[in-house]
């Protein structure tokens, strides 16, 4: 540990300094009835922060935290006692509040038996999931569950004793919970996926189809797949953030999160089984929140997406550094307004253009470091909802989308940047560079991506004359163009 300092944990607790908010509930009363899967930083930035509120108000609400893959919890939170510290920032402000809301941690690879029981206790009727897009192995244009996938390969050659994936991992866990007399259960998906509950409830039910058919019935009567909207920006810590923190908690906290102050979250009223009273700090629990998904992923995610690419390839590490940069900003601005903006679902109402400049702002706030490398991380599970469905409103009313279709051009430009054609700038982190990787130059790999139907639908997938604009834009940005590029968008 580069630090030398003593780590935060149950022991060291009384070292914090004064400034930092902590719990005043009885963290050994409480009692587990929510578990959460993917117990990352998002997590703990995010719905963690709800638990903690719950907690003070007085509620029951700590959690058990399961780790599906690296890294290890019980390295990260275990030598903690599950204790981190959550820090709001933006600008010269900083706000630090000490969590104690997990009260346990399991990683299922080393102890699958110990992470199925927790989905068998009756008393655990909520389970929360953070496990990014990829996490729930589905085809990105259809949600349909991806047979071809290694996790899923294995999952459905075992016995599901081990299980690699989520959707294996939760059939595993309600064959359990069925066979013990756990009773209904709600899994709530918190990744931003459009309709979340719906994807999860489909990769669990093709999964039990396919290994357990005879749980089908019993998913039917006692499974809650709402979906949610989840908003929080939490970077990755950078070595500059793990030093700022460093100092200022005088204590190593290996479990740290660094969060901008604002959070959302908004939850579909589906529930199967007692729940959290999240209505009671914030969250919004509503009948149909397609208004708010789609205004999320459409503006805020999909503007993150458009600067993180192309800031990558200007040569900005962060995004707050992208979204000062005058030709990136105005392209921005300009393509949502015009071509995303008009399409959204009526209910959104007025408040679009307010939603824009606020979410330009948030990306905007330099206390908040995300790597651009780290937002184009596993574009291809993440550009239909952000930037191909809203293409697709656009055509859908006979009107062309230059500026969303640059977008997909920086996408192609950011990943023929790995290629050795192109200078080898970076390795691309996306399952679909395995398949491109080998690709001699932007227009190969144009082609082969862009006719992709897992990613792109059958129906762009073979649109020729889009598949040539993208391409001849692709092969612009890659040289540097930005202004002649982006101007028309
Ligand atoms: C980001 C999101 O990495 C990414 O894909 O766009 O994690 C984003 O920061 C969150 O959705 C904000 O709520």
């Amino acid at each position: 540990m580069a630090s030398g300092l003593p780590r935060l944990g149950g022991a060291t607790l009384d070292r914090l300094p004064a400034g930092v908010r902590r719990p005043d509930w009885m963290r050994g009363a409480t009692r587990i009835r929510t578990v959460h899967i993917g117990a990352g930083a998002f997590h703990r930035g995010h719905q963690a922060d709800y638990a903690e509120d719950l907690l003070q108000g007085g509620w029951d609400a700590a959690l058990v935290g399961i780790n599906l893959k690296p890294p290890a919890l019980r390295d990260l939170l275990g030598p903690q006692d599950g204790f981190y510290t959550r820090t709001l920032r933006e600008g010269d402000g900083a706000e630090t509040r000490l969590m104690g809301a997990i009260r346990g941690v399991v990683d299922a690879e080393a102890n699958p038996g110990g992470a199925l029981d927790w989905l068998s206790t009756p008393e655990v009727t909520t389970v929360t999931i953070t496990v990014t897009e990829k996490g729930y192995c589905h085809v990105p244009a259809t949600g349909a569950l991806d047979m071809g996938h290694p996790d899923i390969q294995a999952d459905l050659r075992g016995d599901l004793d081990r299980p690699r994936s989520l959707p294996g991992f939760l059939v595993a866990a309600l064959r359990a919970r069925r066979d013990e007399g756990g009773g209904p259960i709600n899994l709530v998906s918190c990744d931003n996926l459009p309709g979340n509950g719906r994807i999860l409830a489909g990769v669990v039910r093709e999964m039990a189809d396919a290994t357990a058919p005879d749980l089908l019935p019993w998913i039917e009567d006692n499974l809650a797949c709402p979906s949610t909207v989840v908003d929080r920006i939490v970077p990755a810590l950078t070595p500059e953030d793990r030093d700022w923190l460093d100092r200022r908690l005088g204590l190593r906290d290996e479990a740290a999160v660094l969060a901008e102050p604002f959070r959302q979250w908004v939850i579909e009223d589906s529930f199967r089984a007692e729940r959290p009273q999240w209505e009671a700090v914030g969250a919004q629990i509503v009948s149909d929140l397609s208004p708010q998904e789609a205004l999320k992923m459409r503006v805020l995610n999909a503007a993150q997406t458009l600067l993180s690419l192309l800031g990558a390839l200007a040569g900005h590490d962060f995004s707050h550094q992208a979204v000062r940069n005058p030709v990136l900003l105005g392209y921005v601005h300009g393509t949502i307004l015009r071509e995303v903006l008009p399409h959204l679902p009526d209910a959104v109402g007025g408040s679009s253009k307010d939603y824009l400049d606020q979410s330009l702002r948030r990306i905007g706030n330099t206390a908040i470091r995300h790597r651009c490398h780290q937002i184009a991380t596993d574009t291809s599970r993440k550009i239909r909802q952000r930037l191909l469905d809203p293409l697709r409103a656009r055509r859908a009313g006979g009107q062309p989308g230059p500026g969303l279709e640059a977008g997909v051009a920086a996408w192609v430009a950011y990943l023929a940047a790995g290629l050795p054609a192109h200078r080898d700038r970076w390795e691309p982190d996306d399952p679909v560079w395995a398949r491109l990787a080998g690709s001699r130059n932007v227009d190969d790999l144009a082609q082969a991506l862009l006719s992709s139907e897992d990613i792109f639908g059958s129906d762009l997938s073979r649109d020729e004359a889009l598949r040539g604009r993208i391409t001849a834009r692709a092969r612009g940005l890659l040289d540097g163009e930005f202004a002649r590029v982006l101007g028309g968008g």
